[in-house]
């Protein structure tokens, strides 16, 4: 399928896909946003600041140069109808592991249609379980609910707060749906790298989406409804390490709006989605 090509590719890799086993696309959606807006920038700021990335994961012993990845440019993302077609077609006829830089949440349904993963391990602040907001069933707020009514997966949401009525007593009545509470984390009460490791385990297709506003505010101010309480990059990273295996089909990075960041977020986005591939490349060859 044609994408846009980009000017500044992801840690400068270039666009040219033969013997890459990443294939790295951008979604820069940005129509169903409900507060604030300017998700569309995300991708090429993730893109800017990875670039000033230092080469070297102190987490996984891995290195640039470890990543056959190449970024393959945009998806057409005039309304919602069109970004999901275009996701869904772009993730599944990249070839390798397909990675979406996002673009508000809403993007990632596209990729899970053409993925069908079994259990989808989400980072985000949000369940994304309503069925509709402001009258919009297909939305930023809904993609989650839209996915499990079509595909039936399991879902884990860590880092879940800001959350409606509607969407607990949803999340309680389906068993396939779980999240956990920032607050459950700092509390001890919980274990997130051992609960998302266990299903990770079970499962045939991981697919990984990560909301930065699953931070907190302080390590992500730049998302589009910040909400207090959220988790560390550190706390994040460890449960990513622990539920990455061979097994992962795709992962996105997405909710960056530039317009409102420092480049604090888009540097941390970057860095975020760098290790989660080391992760993955980690588990790849790993006997
Ligand atoms: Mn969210």
């Amino acid at each position: 399928m044609q994408l846009k090509p980009t000017l500044q590719p992801f840690l400068d890799k270039g666009a040219d896909p033969e013997g890459a086993d990443i294939l790295l696309f951008a979604a820069p959606l940005d129509r169903t946003t409900s507060h604030r807006s300017g998700a569309r920038f995300g991708p090429n700021a993730v893109r800017l600041e990875s670039t000033y990335m230092d080469t070297f994961s102190a987490r996984t012993g891995l290195d640039w140069g470890d990543l056959g990845l190449a970024d393959v440019g945009d998806v057409d993302c005039p309304d919602v109808e069109v970004a999901l077609r275009g996701v869904q077609e772009a993730a599944s006829s990249v070839g390798g592991l397909p990675v979406m830089l996002g673009g508000e949440h809403t993007a990632t349904l596209g990729a899970l249609r053409a993925l069908k993963p079994d259990l989808v391990l989400v980072f985000d602040a949000h369940l994304d379980l309503r069925d509709e907001l402001f009258g919009e069933r297909m939305c930023h707020a809904s993609y989650l609910r839209r996915g499990y009514e079509e595909l039936g997966f399991k879902a884990l949401v860590v880092g879940a707060r800001a959350l409606s009525g509607e969407e607990v007593e949803y999340a309680a009545s389906n068993p396939d749906l779980a999240y956990i509470t920032p607050q459950q984390i700092m509390r001890g009460e919980s274990d997130p790298a051992g609960e998302a490791a266990a299903l990770a385990a079970g499962a045939e297709r991981v697919y990984v989406s990560l909301d930065m506003d699953a931070l907190d505010p302080c390590y992500a101010p730049a998302v589009g409804n910040p909400h207090p309480e959220g988790l560390s990059p550190t706390q994040l990273l460890d449960v990513v390490g622990a539920a990455v295996n061979r097994r992962l089909v795709g992962l996105d990075v997405n909710e960056v709006y530039p317009h409102y960041d420092t480049g604090q977020t888009a540097a941390t986005a970057a860095y975020l989605l760098l290790e989660s591939l080391y992760y993955y490349v980690r588990s790849v060859r790993r006997p």
